[in-house]
């Protein structure tokens, strides 16, 4: 509906707040009217969404399914318009009508179905999937309650439940004839048939229903509609009678009823340890049994081939190991219900699924403890038990040169089952997320692996997609990029390269800076309505967002702050740019040192923001409860994007993608896509600073790394942590004491104070270099110039010709 006029919607809109609401528009409140934009947007979409599902029936297209635990897909009210070509002209209608579209969009509750990272790369992967017409679904969990809504009180963090389904969700379609029944528990019995075949058959399960919501994926401008179908779990008695009927079994069976709907109760909140929890392994099974039986019984209904042919047809991807149940299950399948044997049965399953690790961490890899999964899954458990002997035997009968691995390369290992390697050796295609990432996984993390497998192993780097990290959340950056070099970039991405150009042109270049202006006027604008604080816009707006985590070192950010607060304390003239620090970011609710360090930041913004002597040249920004929506108010608005990990630890960072999209430029180490977006710009278009990956990794191996001698020699170290001992931050004096003892004394397992000169410097040179206005503008439309290799629409084609293989329809 490009061509639909904002006359055209003022009417829609009205008619519709009259037939079905029996309003007036005067008498509407902003909830009203973003519930009949919402269904405008879904006549749209519906009769697309059937006339894409006719399409890849008549095409017999093979499709690829995402199976993922988490889908962060934000909201999509704005997105959903933008797809429809209906944005613009919504944005007039609304402001006509006497509304004001951000607290419109604003209605919507974010779906904060993920953590971080991984799970806004599935909504990101989604987007392009449609948006380059091509079959690809999505497959996840319904979680009635979200990652965590953050509040911080007192400078500490305070989880709240995020209840984003309180009000109507007008973007799900529950389908309850679709549903799927799922096994829990029970015994397996093994019977021998005439044939000699086993056959095995399951008694006494608990058994569940999957209940799926579709959320209809809409590609950009181009008919596709293709689908998230997110699994809600429930009982089976769920009706009046079963409930009154046996009134002894009243109160079970409704506890029972109860902790079946638990499975999809809330979201893990923990990304970064692995917590053996029974729950989220029942959440996983949960997923996996339920998209994989979807898939068979579509295959079998779409096509009249032989399962055997699976692999024509179908590909799924599973994101990080938490789906990795997904390869028992389709052997348990094929071969219990579909009559296999075990060879036909892993020729297929290993043929069918690709894998891609999204962190070397070892505290993150998952392992199961047997017991638990064999009393959860006893069939499953079987069947990975089987998968493993017949690996180690693979490996001691034909890989002798490597016989004494076999301890640390099986998957069922001290009374453990190991994710990863159960995921690696089931699936046909193993990627990393950025080349160095991918390196370190062929080199240290999985090299035996890739001794035996080299052709499985490949490198994806992520992607994000510019349609909502550019197009939709910076209008002003999009519409001048459009004016400078035409519309073809939104569709072809890479075509911002036409850029470089214009990008020492004067006049242009004083365009690009008023844009950024403006939208560093709007941020300055949303903080002192949040957060009550007055922020210079024409400070340098330096941002780091994204979870927090120790290996992401928002504590080396925080000293670099506390730094500069005690040069200007002793020389409160010193010229300075002004600089305003902002950061997001939510802790996992037992990340101890996480939760100090937040404490930590909110502790220093409440001196430096009320001192007199620093004149305002510096300020501290902590915006609570980070999510997709801040993001977007925040990213158009960053001057500089601080992607300062450990180098080695971050896989790859999305962030610093969707940062450089919008002109901010990157202050970091040499570490995930940090490196790749280093290769493209050059240094001298980037801000690089720290250890690299090889020498992190050799004081790992070989020690050498005294982190007391820097606190002993370097004055200003040894000035910040002395203050933070002495409770000259806090309320009391232990406030602060596991930080302090964490780099002393744990000799700082992160190089904080390693980093932290060539850090400082490099923010030295970066403020210099900001006060160069030309120089600076020009390094910033370099590179928005190159970001386009970062659309997720380049990373989706890559994966589409080398792992994939679909076709566009
Ligand atoms: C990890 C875990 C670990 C234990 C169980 C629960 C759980 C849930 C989520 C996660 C996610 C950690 C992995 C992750 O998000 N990795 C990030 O993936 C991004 C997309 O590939 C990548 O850009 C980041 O560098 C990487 O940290």
């Amino acid at each position: 509906m490009s061509h639909v006029t904002a006359t055209l919607l003022k009417e829609k809109i009205t008619t519709k707040l009259k037939t079905e609401k029996g309003l007036d528009v005067n008498d509407a409140s902003n909830k009203d009217i973003y519930y009949v934009l919402a269904s405008i947007v879904n006549d749209e979409i519906m009769p697309q969404w059937l006339e894409t599902e006719r399409r890849y029936k008549e095409k017999n297209s093979k499709q690829v399914y995402y199976l993922s635990m988490e889908f962060l897909i934000g909201s999509l009210i704005e997105s959903n318009l933008l797809k429809c070509g209906m944005l613009d002209a919504s944005k007039q209608a609304l402001e006509q009508l006497g509304f004001e579209p951000e607290q419109i969009f604003a209605q919507e509750h974010d779906a904060g179905l993920g953590n971080g990272g991984l799970g806004r790369l599935a909504a990101c992967f989604l987007d392009s999937l449609a948006s380059l017409q091509y079959p690809g679904h999505g497959f996840g969990i319904r979680y009635r309650y979200g990652l965590f809504e953050q509040r911080i009180i007192h400078g500490n963090q305070v989880e709240l439940p995020d209840y984003w389904l309180k009000d109507d969700y007008p973007w799900e379609n529950r389908k309850d004839d679709e549903a799927i029944c799922i096994h829990f528990h029970g015994d397996v019995h093994m019977f021998k048939k005439n044939d000699g075949s086993l056959e095995f058959k399951y008694e006494n399960t608990d058994k569940v229903m999957a209940i799926p919501y579709d959320i209809p994926v809409v590609g950009y401008q181009n008919g596709v509609v293709n689908t998230l179908r997110l699994w809600s779990a429930e009982a089976f008695c769920r009706d009046h009678d079963d409930l009154n009927g046996g009134d002894s079994d009243f109160y079970h069976n409704l506890d029972h009823q109860h902790s079946i709907e638990q499975i999809t109760g809330f979201l893990y909140p923990d990304d970064s340890s692995h917590e053996g929890k029974e729950l989220r392994l029942k959440q996983q099974y949960f997923l996996v049994s339920s998209s994989i039986q979807n898939i068979i019984s579509d295959f079998k209904k779409n096509h009249q081939l032989s399962l055997r042919r699976l692999t024509e047809k179908v590909v799924i991807q599973i994101n990080d190991t938490h789906p990795s149940l997904a390869i028992p299950e389709m052997m348990r399948i094929l071969m219990d219900e579909e009559h296999f044997g075990w060879d036909a049965a892993w020729q297929v399953t290993t043929k069918v699924f690709a894998y891609t690790n999204h962190t070397t961490l070892s505290e993150a890899l998952e392992t199961w403890p047997v017991d638990m999964l064999r009393t959860l899954l006893p069939r499953i458990y079987m069947i990975i038990d089987e998968i493993n002997e017949r690996f180690c035997k693979g490996i001691w009968y034909d890989h002798k040169e490597i016989r004494e691995k076999i301890p640390n390369m099986a998957i069922v290992a001290d009374e453990r089952v190991h994710m990863a390697r159960l995921a690696i050796v089931g699936s046909f295609s193993v990627n990393g997320v950025a080349r160095i990432h991918t390196e370190i996984l062929k080199k240290q993390e999985m090299k035996d692996f890739f001794w035996i497998f080299p052709e499985r192993f490949n490198n994806k780097t992520n992607g994000i997609t510019h349609r909502r990290w550019l197009l939709q959340v910076n209008p002003n950056l999009s519409g001048l990029i459009t004016d400078v070099i035409g519309p073809q970039w939104i569709k072809r991405p890479k075509q911002l390269i036409s850029l470089l150009k214009y990008s020492k042109d004067p006049s242009l270049l004083e365009k690009f800076d008023k844009v950024k202006h403006e939208n560093k006027k709007a941020l300055a604008k949303f903080i002192r309505e949040r957060t009550g604080i007055l922020v210079d816009d024409q400070s340098i707006f330096d941002v780091q967002i994204k979870r927090l985590h120790e290996y992401k070192r928002q504590l080396l950010n925080i000293f670099h702050v506390i730094y500069l607060y005690n040069e200007l304390k002793e020389n409160p003239n010193q010229d300075m740019t002004p600089r305003t620090f902002i950061f997001g970011a939510k802790a996992a609710p037992s990340y101890h040192l996480a939760k100090e360090t937040i404490k930590l930041i909110n502790t220093v913004a409440s001196i430096v923001n009320y001192d007199p002597d620093i004149q305002d040249k510096l300020k501290v920004i902590f915006l609570e409860n980070y999510n997709v929506s801040l993001a977007e108010k925040i990213i158009p608005a960053a001057d500089i994007s601080e992607q300062i990990s450990t180098a080695s630890k971050e896989a790859s960072g999305t962030g610093n993608m969707k940062l450089m999209m919008n002109g901010a430029l990157t202050l970091g180490t040499l570490d995930g896509a940090n490196i790749e977006i280093n290769d493209l710009v050059g240094n001298e278009n980037m801000f690089i600073f720290g250890l690299t990956a090889d020498e992190v990794m050799h004081y790992y191996q070989h020690g050498g790394y005294h982190a007391m001698d820097i606190y002993n020699t370097d004055d200003r170290v040894k000035r910040i942590l002395d203050q933070l001992n002495q409770g000259e931050f806090g309320s009391n004096e232990i406030e602060f004491k596991d930080i302090y003892y964490n780099i002393l004394y744990h000799n700082d397992p992160y190089f904080v104070l390693k980093d932290f000169e060539p850090y400082i410097e490099t923010h030295e040179l970066a403020e210099r270099a900001y006060r160069d206005r030309k120089t600076w503008l020009t390094m910033s439309v370099t590179n928005i110039a190159y970001s386009g290799k970062f659309s997720s629409d380049q990373t989706i084609q890559e994966y589409v010709s080398d792992i994939w293989k679909l076709k566009q329809v």
